[in-house]
């Protein structure tokens, strides 16, 4: 079953996060019009917005939707109830359910590296001079499943370039905050993972104009199961690259340490660009299900290079891609 082509009357310079609401209205009211996808839809209310004063300013002043995406947008509750977050747990509802404690402020994330503006500073003063505008991005996990998100935020090339890193840096290390009080999950004795959940990119990864810092989606603050209140978004790579609350900006020398890579390096390689020609050792990476699925049957797509953000191509000059994967 296919979905209705999303539609606007408004120009790009014009959305503002309440039209972006009201625009979610019109597209979820057309869907519902046609019967598609009723169920996913039926409990679409946007959660009011908790996060602080200076957080809502600061996403009520955006330079609209600067990058856009052919795809149907997936629905708030799908985008918002169907996540990996294992701090929260491994199922894909545990995040939703099991963050309702979660307090994403007072923030701090701390700089520290090869980088001349090393400190530890409050969420709302280190993103003060980032002007906030909307990417509609296709995010495709690792797992064969995609979504397609309306992030609000700013390139992280302009954050970085804040920061000022030095020559030495030549790899950039997120990493996730592994509070306990916060993260329920961080404590299960079965866990594989050696928290803190960190990840990396190198420096000019970084520096693409598409790797983005998001702070919001549909028009609001990030929701906890999402990464509230600071994420990475990095759309041509697996989902996992895209590291959650992060609490540490790291600038180092070397390749840095990452979470999946550290588990199990065949099957979630440093660089997780998306290749449909390079298969997960246990599954096909060829085709991926698009959420929200039909109402009988998985929505599957063909899984696109770069997943379909082939304008990063020149970063990976004479590398084979299939072995560094
Ligand atoms: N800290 C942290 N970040 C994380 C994860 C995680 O478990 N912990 N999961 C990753 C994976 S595997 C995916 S697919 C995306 C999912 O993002 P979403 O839940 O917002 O769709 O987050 C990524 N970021
Ligand atoms: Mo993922």
């Amino acid at each position: 079953m296919r979905l209705l082509k999303f539609k606007t009357d408004l120009k790009e310079s014009d959305v503002t996060p309440k039209d972006i609401f009201v625009r979610r209205r019109e597209f979820m009211a057309g869907s519902i019009a046609l019967g598609v996808g009723v169920q996913s839809f039926a409990s679409d209310e946007i959660k009011k917005d908790s996060s602080p004063k200076w957080m809502q300013d600061k996403l009520s002043i955006s330079k609209g939707t600067t990058i856009k995406a052919e795809d149907q947008l997936t629905p708030y509750s799908d985008v918002t109830s169907h996540n990996n977050f294992y701090e929260f747990g491994t199922h894909k509802a545990a995040p939703k359910l099991k963050s309702e404690n979660f307090k994403p402020f007072p923030w701090q994330v701390k700089i520290s590296g090869h980088v001349e503006q090393a400190g530890t500073f409050d969420l709302e003063y280190l993103i003060k001079e980032m002007m906030i505008e909307e990417r509609i991005y296709r995010l495709r996990c690792v797992e064969a499943w995609s979504m397609v998100i309306p992030w609000m935020g700013f390139s992280l090339a302009s954050l970085i370039k804040k920061l000022q890193p030095t020559s030495k840096a030549k790899y950039i290390q997120f990493v996730t905050s592994d509070d306990k009080e916060q993260f329920p999950a961080i404590g299960d004795r079965f866990s594989n993972i050696d928290w803190p959940y960190r990840e990396g990119l190198r420096m000019d990864e970084a520096m693409h104009d598409l790797s983005f810092m998001a702070i919001g989606l549909y028009g609001e603050s990030l929701p906890a199961q999402n990464g509230a209140p600071l994420r990475l978004v990095v759309p041509w790579k697996y989902g996992f690259k895209s590291i959650k609350s992060i609490v540490e900006i790291r600038f180092v020398g070397e390749q840095p340490y990452t979470t999946w890579n550290a588990i199990s390096s065949k099957e979630y390689g440093f660089y997780a660009n998306v290749n449909p020609e390079v298969d997960h050792p246990r599954w096909s990476q060829a085709t991926e299900r698009r959420l929200p699925n039909g109402l009988f049957s998985a929505n599957r797509v063909d899984t696109k290079m770069f997943n379909g953000y082939s304008e990063v191509a020149s970063l990976y000059k004479g590398m084979d891609l299939k072995k560094f994967i």
